[in-house]
């Protein structure tokens, strides 16, 4: 699955809150490919400009969940990623059918 999205962190892989400054919202295109979320710049894909960036911005989501962010009211469609390693994000998705499609691409990849 691929696609745009807005990803905010909220917890580093420690558990510990992200610090201030990190925790804006950030546009990316998305890729899921082996148990890996990819995030680019944009669908220029694994462009050389781009491999740092995206190994960077890489999340393992094996034993990861993502469940819909019912408790964040301030934008629609977001669903919470809580990974293995207890990182957590918060990703918008542009409609109700695409952010069960990423929630259920990624519990049930
Ligand atoms: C963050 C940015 C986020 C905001 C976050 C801020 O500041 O304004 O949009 O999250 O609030 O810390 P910065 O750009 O300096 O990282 P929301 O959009 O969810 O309010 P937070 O501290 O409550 O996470």
């Amino acid at each position: 699955k691929k696609g745009y999205v807005m990803r905010k962190c909220c917890m580093e892989s420690n558990g510990k809150k992200t610090a201030r400054g990190k925790r804006s919202w950030k546009m990316y295109y998305c890729t899921l490919r082996d148990l890996i979320l990819y995030l680019h710049k944009d669908d220029s894909g694994f462009r050389k400009s781009q491999i740092s960036d995206s190994i960077h911005n890489a999340i393992h989501i094996h034993h990861g969940l993502a469940t819909k962010a019912t408790d964040y009211t301030k934008k629609q469609h977001v669903f919470r990623l809580v990974t293995a390693d207890r990182a957590e994000y918060l990703f918008q998705t542009s409609d109700s059918k695409e952010l069960d499609s990423w929630i259920n691409t990624i519990n049930f990849v």
